[in-house]
């Protein structure tokens, strides 16, 4: 299998210190892919800046390709404060502990390019990063991001008529199987870690995912048609323990603040700017046929009632029209 399973081992953030030699510290982070996604290089460059900025070195043990598991894995050990210290999730996964943290991963729920950078770059997802917060103990440091989801299927899907009864793998958050089931498909919720197998099994006939993400785990050899519904444009949350954070020194934890932030920027340029180049690349390689999606608009409109009424359901209509309004 491409994915380990999620071992469990304690203790994440180690400080040593002797009478004469300063706080030596390692932090440890995992990640799902491995250098060449910008997954992983946001997670890179974020011990970078910490380095320095920080007086004093810090060692970065960074599991790459899912050695330690999948992301719900990761949000167990961040929330628990074992095994790492940092990690990225995709919001949909931190469902569970945060049910209105989806709002911000929610399909369609930004218009384009421009207003994704627009919400990230301010303070307008404060109220679920409280939430989250409050009930995980989980700290959002920064956000990276930037590549447009699309579907990806075993079968050519270009229009509504063809998206109907398509048998396809969710993210387990509620709202990603509502939206999906709105606009006609036959969602469900399967780990990611079992997509690929899903596909060739005939269990599901797709998923929807970032280029880079598609390039990485090549699920093209189980399903090579991508279809431009452009539903989503990633978040990509930078998630830091809580139980980590306040066994930092003020300054370090001033320092890792900061280099989040910095490091969710430099993801972003990287993978907009990837995204559409690695769908070029596997369409020259003829790894996938790209279809265009015509019915984009009555999708949209299918669409629409259910984040309005996952808004209301959560008390969070002010949230969405504030995300909206950016
Ligand atoms: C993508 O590969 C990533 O955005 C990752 O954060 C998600 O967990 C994954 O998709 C997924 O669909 O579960």
């Amino acid at each position: 299998s491409k994915f380990a399973s999620g071992a469990v081992f304690a203790g994440a953030l180690v400080i040593s210190a002797t009478a004469t030699q300063a706080a030596d510290m390692t932090l440890r982070g995992a990640s799902l892919f491995d250098e060449s996604h910008a997954y992983t290089k946001t997670l890179m460059k974020f011990g970078e800046l910490v380095n320095k900025y920080a007086d004093t070195e810090v060692t970065f043990d960074l599991r790459l390709n899912s050695e330690l598991g999948i992301e719900p894995d990761y949000v167990n050990f961040l929330t628990q404060g074992v095994a790492i210290d940092y990690a990225i999730i995709a919001p949909s996964n931190l469902a569970r502990f945060a049910p209105a943290v989806p709002l911000m991963d929610m399909p369609f729920v930004f218009r384009d390019l421009e207003h994704w950078n627009a919400v990230l770059s301010s303070d307008v997802l404060k109220p679920l990063e409280d939430e989250l917060l409050e009930k995980a103990d989980l700290k959002i440091i920064g956000y990276a991001g930037g590549g447009t989801r699309n579907l990806i299927s075993d079968k050519q899907i270009s229009n509504l008529e063809e998206l109907k009864g398509h048998k396809m793998r969710v993210m387990g958050a509620p709202i990603q199987a509502r939206i999906f089931g709105a606009a006609s498909a036959a969602p469900s919720a399967i780990a990611y870690s079992e997509v690929y197998n899903a596909i060739q099994t005939g269990v599901v006939s797709g998923l929807e995912n970032e280029a880079a993400s598609l390039l990485q785990y090549k699920f093209f050899e189980v399903a090579p048609h991508v279809t431009l519904t452009q539903h989503s444009i990633t978040v990509r949350p930078i998630v830091f323990s809580g139980k980590s954070f306040a066994k930092l020194s003020p300054e370090m934890q001033a320092v890792v603040l900061k280099a989040g932030k910095e490091a969710g920027e430099y993801g972003r340029k990287v993978e907009s700017t990837e995204d559409g180049q690695k769908l070029t690349q596997m369409k020259d390689a003829k790894q996938i046929e790209v279809h265009e999606f015509a019915d984009r608009d009555k999708l949209l409109a299918m669409v629409i009632p259910v984040q309005k009424a996952y808004a209301e359901e959560l008390g969070a209509t002010a949230l969405l029209d504030a995300i909206q309004a950016k």
